[in-house]
């Protein structure tokens, strides 16, 4: 076979503008593919929602790949291990309810996953601001990361989506962003952006699955991001409740379009 440089060019052109293109328009938009986004877009395109995935890095795992302190393994608790078992990750018990896995295997079958669930995953794709109306949120304000690291003035573009998830981890960048542009009150303690507390694994785990949710209007929050949001304590290495939370970000979700869909009828 001859082989064509431009035609190569071309395909990527080609298959990139049509991937892009068809997320402009979303059901749900993601920011961050750490483990809570890729968990959270996993279901929701299961569930035949569009989903699409931005993630600043082009690395796509967060926080998962380094397990704790650059030892690549990661501990899932019991409660956990039904999401892994899903996803076929292997899991070797240490002990009563501790579990470990080989973190390149647990986020290179996450990734996987996500992809062949239908997730359209854009790397080296930051999230700069959020586009909102009256009351609500209503889709991403994003530019190349390399845009933003080399500090260069281009406007960006907009992607349009009934609902944004905020699975940026510690920074919680987005609702970050939105709060410092805009005079919001979200659905926390003081109705700002409260902060993340020390290290308590256990309180931590619960914490974050029940804080999980809808902070403003069409704004989700997912994995770390819901501990630094609404003030929660850190869990360290350990990786059940980040999973358990972007499994409750697309069932809430997914509530929500069903009862949209329902209203509408
Ligand atoms: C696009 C962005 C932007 C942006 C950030 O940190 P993550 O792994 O997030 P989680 O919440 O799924 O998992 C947290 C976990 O990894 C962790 O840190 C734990 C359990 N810590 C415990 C402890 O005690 O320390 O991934 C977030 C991703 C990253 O890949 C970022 O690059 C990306 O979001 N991101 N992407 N636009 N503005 N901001």
């Amino acid at each position: 076979m001859k082989l064509d440089e431009i035609t190569v060019s071309r395909a990527i052109l080609s298959r990139f503008s049509q991937k892009l293109g068809d997320s402009l328009d979303l059901d749900v938009a993601i920011v961050g593919a750490g483990p809570s986004g890729l968990v959270a877009s996993y279901y929701l395109a299961k569930a035949n929602a569009r989903v699409a995935l931005f993630e600043r890095k082009l690395s796509v795992g967060g926080g998962m790949w380094g397990g704790g302190m650059l030892f690549n393994e990661i501990v899932i608790q019991e409660e956990a291990k039904r999401i892994v078992d899903e996803f076929g990750i292997s899991l070797q018990k240490f002990q009563e309810g501790y579990y470990t896995a080989d973190s390149v295997e647990a986020v290179s079958t996450f990734c996987a996953a996500a992809c062949r669930a239908g997730v359209r995953i854009f790397n080296g794709i930051s999230v700069e601001d959020l586009m909102v109306r009256e009351n609500s949120v209503a889709g991403l304000v994003i530019n190349w990361t390399a845009v933003e690291m080399a500090g260069l003035h281009v406007d960006p573009l907009a992607v349009r989506a009934k609902f944004v998830v905020d699975a940026t981890g510690h920074p919680a960048e987005v609702v970050q962003v939105f709060q410092r542009k805009n005079p919001v009150r979200f659905n926390t303690s003081s109705g700002k952006f409260v902060g993340e507390r020390s290290l308590w694994a256990e309180e931590a785990e619960i914490s974050t699955v029940e804080n999980t949710g809808e902070i403003y209007p069409g704004l989700f929050i997912a994995g770390m991001a819901v501990n630094a949001t609404r003030g929660g304590f850190r869990m360290g290495p350990i990786f059940g409740g980040m999973l358990l939370s972007g499994e409750k970000t697309a069932k809430l979700i997914l509530d929500r379009m069903r009862l949209d869909k329902e209203k509408k009828n």
